[in-house]
């Protein structure tokens, strides 16, 4: 049976839902270049501010028993090092081109935003409202009110389609109230669920040490930690909202995890953890084994189960 991962969505057509999440495989034009050059069906820069940032001290990231720890900080080259990429790069090579934005202040977002805006390049953004990883700064995403204020001055300078990136969120009433400020945006056209689980602690029994430097030890974690908090989130969001696509990111590393996230209802895939332990390489292997779990089901596109989770 021929299988057809292809996605057509925000006015784009991918070969496939796959690509990196935000922050890995993205800050530098090199490793931008290796996703594209990839079986990645999209690719999505760095999450960038309005300077550079070197980010927190080292060491920043760690492998985990069941994924990761990352404390990295912001660490970016500057937004205008990510738009000049977006200017020369190939946007008629069938893969789409995010732009991750992640500024210090509003003020720096709306900077960003007008800049990517009048570039008038055929790139996507993804604002990221849950950088867990900034001391002394809250994640936006979590204080409703200030999300919906965010959205209503970006909405005033930006009129193209966007997305943000979620944090994880842990209750039906945070669900749904994050849903409902979101549904009060026609042109946020997706979000991404999830950021990383912010402020675990990893501890090294060995050592009876924490092992990344920052924040006493505390930092986002990825991979296997955070599945269940993904699948919840990515299944909720494509309940609640209106008219919006819902992108899933956390504990793809697998063609298994890649068919739960899609049977939740995402509607592309982000893998982050398994892309920084495994390389590019990944995205070919994920995607053959989704094609042979939905070969196996006699499945032959993805629309024939997304968004199908069965209840009980
Ligand atoms: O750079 C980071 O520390 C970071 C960011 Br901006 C983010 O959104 N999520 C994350 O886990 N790390």
């Amino acid at each position: 049976m021929a299988i057809d991962l292809s996605v057509s969505w925000l006015g784009v057509n991918m070969e496939n839902p796959l690509y990196n999440a935000s922050g890995v495989m993205c800050r530098s034009r090199e490793e931008l270049d290796a996703v594209a050059a990839s079986a990645a069906g999209a690719l999505i820069t760095k999450s960038c501010t309005l300077s550079a940032r070197e980010g927190n001290p080292e060491p920043r990231y760690a492998t985990a028993p069941f994924g990761s720890i990352n404390s990295m900080g912001l660490p970016n080259a500057g937004y205008e090092y990510y738009l000049d990429y977006a200017k020369i790069y190939d946007h008629a090579s069938g893969k789409p081109l995010f732009v991750s934005i992640s500024g210090m202040t509003l003020e720096e977002n709306l900077t960003m935003l007008k800049a990517f805006r009048d570039a008038e390049l055929p790139c996507l953004v993804e604002l990221n409202l849950s950088c867990p990883n900034l001391p002394g700064k809250a994640q936006i995403g979590y204080d409703f009110a200030a999300s919906s204020h965010v959205l209503s001055e970006v909405v005033k300078v930006y009129d193209k389609p966007f997305g943000v990136k979620l944090p994880p969120y842990f209750d039906p009433v945070h669900f749904a109230e994050m849903a409902s400020v979101l549904n009060s945006f026609p042109s946020l056209k997706y979000v991404t669920c999830i950021n990383s689980v912010g402020n675990g602690l990893v501890i090294d029994i060995d050592q009876e040490s924490v092992v990344i430097k920052p924040k006493a030890g505390l930092g986002g974690l990825g991979g296997d930690y955070v599945l269940p908090t993904a699948l919840a989130n990515v299944r909720e969001f494509s309940r609640l909202l209106d008219d919006k696509h819902v992108i899933g990111c956390g504990g793809i590393k697998s063609g298994r995890e890649a068919f739960m996230h899609i049977l939740a209802g995402a509607t592309a895939i982000q893998v982050g953890t398994c892309l920084y332990e495994e390389g590019v390489d990944c995205f070919a292997r994920i995607l053959n084994e989704l094609a042979a779990i939905m070969e196996a089901k006699g499945y032959s596109k993805l629309a024939d189960f997304r968004g199908k989770l069965r209840t009980m």
